[in-house]
């Protein structure tokens, strides 16, 4: 995904710049650019395609020396990855911005630049913001104020850098919807989209908030803006060093490291894709529009938790969106003849991008006659969101344990924001409902997240236990597959799962004292019915562990042990009961004593068929 580095000082700060650009490349990223004023105060600016070395190849011996500049990775979402369309980008002569996100606007507007005599060089949403910010800096002659009129008139997500050869000491920032930090130096300052990217000359930073425009300047340091364009104070906050992702810092293990990962980087995977009250589904890449306009049924490939995460989606693809959808394993779709009904989308789920069956199962997809091909993964530039038409990349992060736990969930929202953006009723209350609800997402996440002491209380009645089932109904029934999948992949205990109403078509004939029934219960439409199955387990003498919603009236018991899961719309339930079971697994796996970050046999990015 895009990077944004810039920096104000009294050194050469192409140094800076680049070495920014290098600490975010692992977000993958399709060309790079710089742009600095130099001595004689004249904006200049060099960009590439592909990686960050092949922009400082082309800087050649000289460079671009200045002690003003911006730089930027970019991850393409209007226009081809090309040298045109790189960041970034100038409005005359002395304008230049680097820019993350989307202007959802942008077309309207640039027809209107154009009928003024604008020539655009690139096909992306952001140069329209170049020249909307050269006109307002040309009528104010003012950096800030320039921007901050130019914001009023554009819609959608961003975080942007700004410099003008006519305010030759500053840059102005703004956020709305995608990160930006500002990094504190002595004399000197700087902005980043990611605070790693600037480790390497502060451990100050200030964390901008939704809305805030940031001046750097030498007359008056860093000054904040709040959305009213009042000036704000944000506290400065020191950076605690960690090599991050690859470090398990105070973790036991990465596993655990990454469920508690899970509400940052879900919010990690929502920013600058909610819109006021809608998801802006030019996050899916400038032609998702067009296509999500057509499709009339779903094809979901996937492997393992992957394709756990595309039976969810199925429940909200043909709740929410009236869509008929089919999920299957990439190893079985692979070899099958496949009929693909008209107008069909076809989604590809995988971590790394890289699973083998997954990119065969793609590759076998574009022999048909699909309307085209999405992934969700969260390696981008990765093989499967090269050779798709349409990605959206989850924001998880690089993922250490082999057993996935933060990129399935990152999926779920991944696949919940698809649902959105298909509906065919975009924009209504329901859209903005779900919206909302997604936006509290991380905060109930954290709430779930305190169940850990009970859960490991409660992982001991399953150390010495040999097998296990999992109860779900509904979108939970997934949920239940996966609790299965993680606890038999880190514990090697064998577990099931079936959806509560087959219970008594065979699996009942398991239950008995040493068989534990763990089982899904938010307080959703089936909950009635799934209470009906519990009790044909408590029947057979069968010991039951529920996780539900406070509001389930569920009398603990001898055999029936009840941990209360927070409130939450029931949509977005399954992504929250997911955390319980994670839990679960892993503090039964750690009583068991097995290797939890790499478990037996398994391999964490499979790229064998
Ligand atoms: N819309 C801009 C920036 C894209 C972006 O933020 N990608 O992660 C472009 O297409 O250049």
């Amino acid at each position: 995904m895009c990077g944004i580095v810039a920096a104000l000082a009294a050194r050469n700060v192409q140094g800076i710049l680049l070495e920014g650009l290098r600490r975010l490349e692992y977000r993958g990223y399709d060309s790079a650019g710089v742009a600095v004023l130099n001595a004689a105060g004249q904006l200049e600016r060099q960009r590439a395609v592909g990686k960050v070395a092949a922009l400082e190849a082309a800087l050649g011996q000289h460079g671009l020396p200045g002690h003003v500049g911006i730089a930027h990775t970019r991850w393409a979402t209007h226009g081809k990855p090309s040298e045109a369309n790189a960041h970034p980008h100038r409005g005359g002569h002395a304008l230049a911005i680097v820019h993350n996100g989307i202007i959802e606007n942008f077309e309207p507007l640039k027809r209107e630049l154009e009928a003024d005599g604008v020539i655009f060089e690139s096909e992306t949403d952001t140069e329209v913001v170049a020249h909307l910010l050269d006109r307002a800096f040309l009528e104010q002659g003012d950096l800030l104020t320039a921007v901050q009129a130019t914001l009023a008139q554009i819609d959608g997500a961003y975080a942007l850098a700004v410099m003008h050869a006519g305010a030759p000491r500053e840059i102005v920032g703004a956020r709305k919807g995608s990160p930006l930090v500002v990094g504190v130096g002595i004399d000197e300052s700087f902005i980043a989209s990611d605070a790693l990217a600037l480790l390497q000359v502060t451990d100050r930073f200030i964390y901008l908030e939704e809305g805030d425009v940031v001046r750097l300047s030498d007359a008056r340091g860093i000054e904040v803006f709040d959305a009213d364009g009042q000036s704000a104070t944000r506290e400065v906050h020191t950076y605690v060093h960690g090599d991050g992702a690859a470090s398990r810092g105070d973790y036991r293990h990465f596993m655990l490291k990454e469920i508690f990962e899970q509400p940052a980087v879900i919010a990690a995977t929502l920013e600058g894709r909610l819109g006021a009250g809608r998801v802006l589904e030019a996050s899916f890449g400038a032609e998702a529009k067009a296509r999500f306009a057509k499709v009339k049924q779903i094809h979901i490939v996937a492997c393992g938790t992957s394709y756990h995460a595309g039976l969810v989606a199925r429940y909200w693809l043909e709740k929410l969106a009236g869509l008929p959808t089919q999920v299957e394993v990439a190893s079985e779709y692979r070899y099958r003849d496949v009929v693909v009904p008209p107008d069909t989308l076809f989604v590809t789920l995988s971590q790394s991008g890289e699973t083998a069956d997954t990119l065969a199962a793609l590759r076998y997809a574009k022999t048909l006659n699909y309307l085209g091909a999405l992934a969700i993964c969260n390696v981008p530039g990765s093989s499967l969101t090269r050779e798709s038409d349409l990605s959206l990349m989850t924001q998880a992060g690089p993922e250490i344990g082999v057993a996935s736990t933060k990129a399935f969930t990152t999926q779920l929202v991944a696949l919940l924001l698809l649902t959105l953006s298909l509906r065919p009723e975009r924009g209504d209350d329901r859209e903005a409902a779900l919206v909302q609800a997604l936006r509290g997402l991380p905060a109930v996440l954290e709430r779930a997240l305190e169940m850990d002491a009970p859960i490991a209380a409660l992982s001991e009645a399953f150390a010495e236990k040999h097998h296990a089932l999992f109860l779900g109904r509904g979108t939970q029934f997934p949920i239940a597959l996966e609790g299965a999948l993680k606890l038999k992949e880190i514990s090697y205990i064998h577990a099931e799962a079936y959806p509560a109403g087959e219970l008594k078509h065979g699996p009942l004939a398991l239950v008995d004292a040493d068989m534990p029934v763990v089982a899904v219960a938010p307080n959703d439409e089936l909950l009635e019915k799934l209470k009906s199955n519990l009790q044909e387990v408590r029947a057979r003498g069968g010991e039951l562990f529920v996780f539900a919603d406070a509001g389930v009236a569920l009398q603990a018991a001898d055999n029936l042990r009840v941990l209360h899961v927070p409130p939450i719309d029931e949509i977005l339930a399954p992504i929250l009961y997911t955390l319980p079971l994670q839990l679960l697994s892993y503090h039964v796996a750690v009583l068991k004593g097995t290797d939890v970050d790499q478990p037996r046999n398994l391999a964490k990015s499979v790229t064998v068929e």
